[in-house]
């Protein structure tokens, strides 16, 4: 019996099991999503600790100290340990974290970075900041659920030695929100933007305009949100952001590296312009306000150039307040508009795009017009569309409705979301690959992933975040590592241990009955 207790004691002492108040015992059994593309361990381990504090290379762009800052944000609430950040070019100690760019490590991109960690120095490099703030993530991810939390938590804050080294598959890794149909205010926003960024995402869509409701102000158009902005799908009282909340979204999606793309959908999927405007419609009347969830009944007056003077005016306007290089002009769902008209207005509007130097991307119906060479069509529906595009140069970026879109319910049990692509559980939604999913579609046709979430049937945040997470952080991973690295049993067991902290953030995702969610992680 001795020799058993003994036996016992000793791999008790060296099971590499993780703990789940102080992480993994073993770098290479992290739970990190997106799986980093290389991980290897080493002796020692790194302790967060009250003298610890975030050291700034010498000579290193403002940006960095301002990733320092964020940093320092996210570890100080729950650690308690008041960590500063340092940029007089003092040394990094015991316990310290430095941040420094290396633009020699190009094996590394745009967006990747290395993070050393020995017993007693964490060293956070990449080529440019954007990889330093995916790297922040990584830290994150790296200690205890607990360090999300907003109120100060026990430690140990430990992190197990080793080298990671880590860059994103695709340079486009998204979601979208529909804030047409219900409104979501900047704070909701803002919330979604913060999800992306643990993440590792770097794109949000905002689907600002559609049948119910137009949502961003437009000083030359103010009927749009004076009038069109006035309802949403059941009735409610809908809302838009002013042209001062949309900048503050954008900057704050910046400080997070984080591209908005805006989305006017034209020239279907327009009642909520063409209630607000009589001379935007054909027979001069305006329209009534729509609160239902019809799709394929409005159109833009393709024919008349106050329709061509709406769309450059409304575009002039919204790309003045994008730094990002893509203006989204929708293109869906048209069915009450002739292909003849269709294709005309899809050809002038691609001129007023570039007139206003954005380039162009929309729904793949839009690759039945001419398209400009830098046009990326977002394949969500038909596999014959995104073809057509890429006969015409086009990129894909790839939304495919049975895998990506968020608001197709779990299972036939789901109150929320609709259902009419398909039943999307959480397996469902990881197990696709970009590259293969559609034959013609190829790897190097193929800019990204994007995960749409559509709000017909959601109207609060809460109600997103049910729908958006667990499959959230599977889109992430899609996005950022390579096909080869990634299986459903493999990445289940990590998704448990996010279970923790989706729940410290507040986060009511929906707990589905294919993940083990009470293990304790790796
Ligand atoms: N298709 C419509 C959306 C939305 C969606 C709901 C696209 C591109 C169905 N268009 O998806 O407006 O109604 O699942």
């Amino acid at each position: 019996m001795k020799k058993l207790c003994l036996v016992m004691l000793t791999i008790g002492l060296f099971s590499c099991q993780s703990n789940p108040t102080t992480g993994p015992a073993d770098l290479t059994r992290n739970t990190i999503i997106p799986k980093p593309v290389s991980v290897t361990s080493a002796d020692g381990t790194f302790i967060l600790t009250s003298r610890s504090d975030i050291f700034v290379a010498e000579g290193s762009p403002e940006e960095v100290a301002v990733i320092g800052n964020y940093l320092a944000e996210r570890l100080n609430p729950s650690t308690g340990l008041g960590l500063r950040v340092i940029t007089d070019g003092r040394k990094p100690g015991k316990g310290d974290i430095l941040l420094a760019i290396n633009e020699g490590d190009t094996e590394l991109g745009e967006e990747g970075y290395e993070l050393v960690i020995t017993g007693k120095v964490m060293t956070l490099t990449a080529v440019r900041p954007a990889g330093l703030f995916r790297g922040i993530q990584t830290i994150r991810q790296l200690l205890p659920p607990a360090i999300e939390s907003a109120t100060i938590q026990p430690g140990p804050w430990v992190i197990p030695a080793g080298t990671i080294r880590d860059w994103p598959e695709y340079g486009h890794r998204g979601e979208m929100l529909d804030v047409a149909r219900h409104f979501f205010g900047p704070e909701d926003v803002k919330r979604f933007i913060d999800h992306l960024a643990l993440y590792k995402m770097n794109v949000f869509h905002l689907h600002l305009s559609d049948d119910q409701g137009w949502r961003i102000e437009i000083k030359s158009w103010p009927n749009l949100t004076a009038h069109g902005g006035k309802t949403e799908v059941g009735g409610g009282e809908g809302g838009f952001f002013t042209q001062e909340e949309y900048s503050d979204i954008v900057k704050y999606a910046e400080e997070r590296y984080i591209t908005i793309i805006p989305e006017i959908d034209m020239p279907g999927h327009t009642n909520a312009a063409l209630s607000s405007y009589p001379e935007l419609n054909s027979d001069g009347k305006a329209k009534e306000p729509y609160t239902g969830t019809k799709v394929g009944f409005s159109s833009l007056d393709t024919r008349s150039e106050i329709t061509y003077k709406f769309v450059d005016d409304v575009v002039r306007e919204i790309a003045a307040l994008t730094p990002g290089q893509y203006f989204h002009i929708g293109g869906d769902e048209s069915h009450s508009t002739k292909i003849d008209d269709y294709i005309y207005f899809v050809n002038r509007v691609q001129d007023i795009v570039e007139s206003h130097g954005k380039s162009v991307t929309g729904w793949d119906e839009i690759a039945h017009a001419t398209l400009k060479p830098d046009v990326v069509v977002q394949y969500w529906a038909r596999p014959a569309n995104a073809v057509k595009g890429i006969a015409q140069g086009a990129k894909v970026l790839m939304s495919p409705c049975q895998h990506a879109y968020t608001d197709m319910k779990y299972d036939s049990t789901t109150v929320l979301g609709l259902s009419w692509a398909a039943y999307i559980e959480v397996d469902d939604a990881y197990n696709w690959d970009p590259a293969t999913l559609v034959p013609e579609i190829k790897r190097e046709n193929i800019v990204g992933v994007q995960a749409p979430l559509w709000a017909e049937t959601i109207s609060t945040f809460d109600e997103a975040e049910y729908l958006i997470f667990p499959r959230l952080p599977g889109y992430a991973e899609i996005g950022w590592t390579p096909a080869e690295m990634r299986s459903w049993d493999e990445y289940r067991v990590r998704l448990a241990a996010h279970g923790k902290r989706m729940e410290t953030l507040g986060i009511g995702f929906y707990r589905s009955p294919l993940i083990d969610w009470d293990q304790p992680g790796l």
